[in-house]
This record gives C-alpha cells, structure tokens and sequence, in this order.
C-alpha cells in the first residue's frame, strides 16, 4: 500500500498526482458516468471502486464482469469513462472487452498491476497499483492495492467536481493511516489461525455485507473457494430475508461484515436472524459484535476507506483454512495466473 501511495499525495493541496492517467480535469468534468470492467477479484476490487468514485465525486458508477460485458452487446457512449481492472494485465475477457471498446471509439482507462502489459498498453492511461512483481495465483495484496488505487481516483475525480476540501483532506488522512492499520490486523494472524480451525469441518459458508461491505463479502467468499475448496456464498444482508434465510442452520456458518457505520443497526438485526436460527456467526467490525460467536476487530479508518481493511482479515482467513486442509496455497486447482482464454 506504501507502493501505491508514494509519491502521488500532495498534502498541501489535498489533491493528489496521477501521472499516465491522461485525463485532464475538464475532461475528468465531462464524464458522466464510469464503468469499471474486470473478473474475479479485479471485479470486485471494481465493484469497491465504483463506490468510492459515487461516494466521493458523485459520478454514477457501476461495475460489470468483463466476461459478461463482453457478450452482450453493450450500448456504447462517449461520455462514459471505461476503466479496465487486471492484476495481471492479460486477462483475455477484459482484454477484449478494452478492444471492443476502443474499436467503438470509447475512452478507457486502465487499473493494472503488471507494468506494460496487454491491458495497460490498450488502454489510453491509467494507474499502476505497484503491488510488486512477486504476486501469486491467487491476487491478496494486488486486491487491496487496487481498492486504494481507486480511493486515490476518486479523490482526484471528486477534487475537479463535487468533493470538498474538508472531505479531501479526510480522504488523505485516512489513505495514510492505512499500512500501520493493515500491519496491525496481519500481527494478530495468530488469532485468525486458530479460527481457522472450526472452518475446516464446513461444506459450506454464507458470506454477508451490506453496501460497502457487499463487495467484501464477495472477495472473501471468492478467496475461500479458490484456495480452501469449500463451497462458499455471499449475499448482500438485506437479501437473506429473500430466500437464502432457509439455508440458515447450526452446519451452516456465516461470515458478516458489520463496520461501525449509518448501517451499523440494519447489520446487527441481520445477525440477530441468523442467532435465532442458530446460526454459527463471525463478524469482521470495528467492536465486538453481542450476537457473533467471534468477533475479528479491525482497526477504523474514514466510512468510505473501511472496506480496504475489512476484507484482509478474511484472506487470512482463507490462506489458514486452506493451509489446515492441505491444500496447495501456491497453486489452487485449475486457477491461473493469468486467464488467457
Ligand atoms: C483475474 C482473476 C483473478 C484470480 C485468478 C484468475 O485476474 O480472476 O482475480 O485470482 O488469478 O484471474 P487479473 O485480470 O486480475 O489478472
């Protein structure tokens, strides 16, 4: 995270110094609306992002799966801003959804952590996220690097827009105290380990968050399923009462994101209807959660930075249950580092 906050904050101005973004500030307050286009975790990394852009420039925002966008014939328009996610640079769905783009004649911007690859040299700019050479299979710190890249991104849309300098000066504050909270939450891997344990028995989990937290429960049920081979679900808490409550049952765990929030009430009641069920509950918050059976207590940042931090625990968590049931953590079956198909 050091990596990709170096050198690009400007304290003074509260602003912040996006060199190869290549989009000017009367261009960056013609854009209308942004789509974020990736897969997998760089999808969910784009599904985090958008909310930052909303939140704090106040552009509407959404994010799709490249793989799906790819296929169906999107409407095309030039005031959107396209921004391709790729750790890798080389993933062939997004890939050819950037081409696509382009041959329609759309403006797209590129999230990328390998430098000079397919994806960032198709793109018209971007941000590399540095989360280093060294990344693996499975994309842990290139997540994060790129959910901070996108806090930096929306700064600097929110700068030339809505944003004020009060809020932008928040922001910042709050993207600097990020490395000394995210080595706080990686020095109490020795708790997550221990927790790890009681995960191993699952067939299956249930992953919860609301807004912010959704996309989180999304990554971390995804990093399960990659690297542990359980079966693993996230829904957003408002959606249990729609169906999934049913699945609610003591064999049947769930892992909610509860951050100290305006939401904080809402996701306290959807563990209350997991309890009544019996449910087995791990809550990632900020306080110790009365209804969890185990609370993971992260450190707080800003409301809109909360997600960087909320979800690294839950990698640990994958990485530790995986390591307990003897999977091969390097090389998840059939994962690539790259999906070039
Ligand atoms: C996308 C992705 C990764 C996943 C695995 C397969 O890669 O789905 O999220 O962990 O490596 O590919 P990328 O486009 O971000 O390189």
């Amino acid at each position: 995270v050091d990596r990709v906050l170096r050198g690009r904050i400007d304290d003074r101005f509260s602003t912040v110094h996006l060199g190869g973004l290549n989009l000017d500030a009367r261009e960056a307050r013609g854009v209308r609306r942004i789509k974020i286009l990736g897969c997998g975790t760089s999808y969910h990394a784009g599904q985090i992002g958008a909310q930052l852009i909303e939140e704090l420039a106040r552009i509407p925002a959404d994010a799709e799966p490249a793989s799906e966008f790819r296929y169906r014939n999107p409407v095309v328009d030039p005031d959107t801003l396209y921004i391709a996610v790729s750790q890798s640079g080389e993933t062939y769905d997004v890939l050819a959804a950037v081409q696509e783009l382009k041959r329609k004649g759309a403006r797209v911007l590129g999230v990328v952590n390998v430098v000079g690859s397919a994806i960032a040299r198709e793109a018209d700019g971007g941000l590399y996220v540095h989360a280093g050479p060294e990344v693996c299979v499975v994309s842990t710190k290139c997540f994060t690097n790129t959910v901070v890249a996108f806090g930096l991104l929306a700064l600097h849309l929110g700068r030339t827009r809505d944003l004020s300098v009060a809020d932008g000066k928040r922001i910042i504050a709050g993207l600097r105290k990020l490395p000394e909270q995210i080595a706080d939450i990686l020095s109490r891997e020795d708790e997550i380990e221990k927790l790890a344990e009681e995960f191993t028995e699952a067939r299956s989990m249930l992953f919860i968050g609301r807004v912010r937290g959704y996309p989180v429960a999304r990554e971390a049920s995804l990093k399960l399923k990659e690297v542990s081979y359980i079966h693993a679900e996230a829904y957003p808490a408002s959606e249990l009462k729609h169906g999934p409550l049913a699945l609610i049952e003591p064999a049947m765990p769930t892992v909610a994101i509860v951050p100290d929030d305006d939401l904080l009430e809402k996701n306290r009641a959807a563990l209350e209807e997991i309890k009544a069920r019996e449910g087995k509950i791990l809550a990632v918050a900020h306080r110790e959660q009365e209804k969890a059976d185990h609370t993971i207590v992260v450190p707080k940042n800003e409301d809109e930075l909360d997600p960087i931090l909320m979800g690294i625990p839950l990698q640990l968590l994958a990485y530790h249950t995986a390591l307990k049931l003897g999977r091969d953590i390097d090389k998840p079956r059939n994962l690539a580092k790259s999906v070039t198909v």
